[in-house]
């Protein structure tokens, strides 16, 4: 199982809102045939590994997800299974929370007589698919808190520079990581300080889906010159604004490729919920969500209690003063409101230091 899973790791960045999902065909304690889904729309890992097999083979079947049940876009695998009468077991490492699958493809392998083993590794399987189970259970994006900082917790100096906080290691991991996400997010602030591009590079040549580009802007103030909108027909681009933002705005960023999600204001005070915002991209595919964002946009979702995970890459250095924290607001007043994390991962990057952290909920 620890061998599929590895094969599933091959389509990571490609395949969501679909799973990561990783098969092998095992005879004789060898591993003759493998695959893995590729990308989304492709086809399933079983397909891949089944498809050099012949069906009257004696084997057994690794498959780290739940076999689908259903028509989606690719036929259900369960029927292709049930063509290998002569496999012998069939080891699932999790099920498929999927409300199409959900144990179906289980019980109709045990109804036709294989034997089926479930549960192996299913945690290790959870977690490589964290994004796909949270999106599908929860119906929001699971959301990444990013930030390059210094060792005081600063993202930029009192004149708002942030070319380099960190080694040129980090920011290469830190592209790979938009790449596997489905969006990354920002604020209007940024966009008018930086006017960035956002889109992963130095990824090795490697074919990643294309993240979405998220602008929180309620006003509508970015520019039509900026390299975000010029670039929004070669790259998605969404950007997020209050529902009383007039017509002809939207209508002029829509023409040039942006999609609009227009969100009701709270207390007509340029804000609105981050909540309706994290469900309405769920509903557009966004399972993976990185926020990039400058003090304000990081305070705004760590308030409404939306990051589920923390990568923090620490530079060495020290900048002092009041501006620019990389959450910014009020902070809070008790150390019993802190808010607690779960170190997942600890990494030395060059002359930084990577920092992956689970919220706990
Ligand atoms: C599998 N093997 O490799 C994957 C599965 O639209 P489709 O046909 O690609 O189906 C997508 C659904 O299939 C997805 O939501 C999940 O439930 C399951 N993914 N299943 O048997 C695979 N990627
Ligand atoms: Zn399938």
């Amino acid at each position: 199982m620890e061998k599929a899973i590895a094969e599933a790791e091959k389509g990571r960045g490609s395949v969501s809102p679909n799973p990561l999902v990783g098969a092998l065909v095992v005879k004789n304690n060898k591993v003759i045939s493998k695959g893995h889904h590729s990308a989304y729309g492709k086809s399933h890992a079983e397909v891949e590994a089944l498809k050099s097999i012949n069906p009257r083979l004696k084997a057994d079947l690794y498959v780290t997800l739940e076999p689908c049940a259903h028509y989606g876009k690719t036929p259900p695998c369960l029927n292709l299974i049930l063509k290998y009468k002569n496999f012998a077991k069939i080891i699932i490492g999790c099920k498929d929370p999927n409300p199409q699958v959900k144990g179906k493809s289980i019980r109709g392998l045990r109804k036709a007589g294989f034997q089926v083993k479930t549960s192996v590794l299913s945690s290790r399987i959870k977690k490589q698919n964290e994004a796909y189970f949270y999106h599908l259970e929860k119906k929001r994006p699971f959301v990444t808190l990013k930030a390059a900082i210094t060792l005081d917790g600063k993202i930029a100096t009192r004149d708002g520079e942030s070319k380099w906080i960190t080694s040129s290691t980090s920011r290469k991991k830190a592209h790979r990581l938009r790449a596997e996400n489905d969006g990354i997010m920002v604020g209007i602030g940024t966009v008018l300080a930086d006017d960035p591009l956002l889109i992963p590079r130095n990824t090795k040549g490697r074919k990643f889906k294309p993240p979405a580009r998220i602008i929180i802007d309620p006003k509508l103030k970015i520019p039509l010159d900026s390299k975000i909108i010029k670039t929004a027909k070669a790259y998605p681009t969404i950007i997020a604004c209050s529902n009383l933002v007039g017509k002809l705005k939207k209508e002029n960023l829509e023409k040039l490729s942006v999609k609009i999600i227009s969100i009701k204001e709270k207390n007509r005070d340029g804000h609105f919920s981050m909540d309706e915002l994290m469900k309405e991209l769920a509903r557009r595919n966004i399972a993976g969500l990185l926020i990039e964002g400058g003090s304000k946009l990081n305070s705004e979702v760590w308030q409404s209690k939306l990051v589920n995970k923390v990568i923090f890459f620490v530079a060495p250095k020290l900048f002092g003063g009041q501006e620019l924290p990389v959450i910014g607001g009020q902070g809070i007043s008790s150390i019993a409101g802190a808010t607690e994390l779960k170190i997942n991962k600890v990494e030395r990057l060059d002359k930084d230091i990577y920092i992956e952290a689970y919220v706990s909920k």
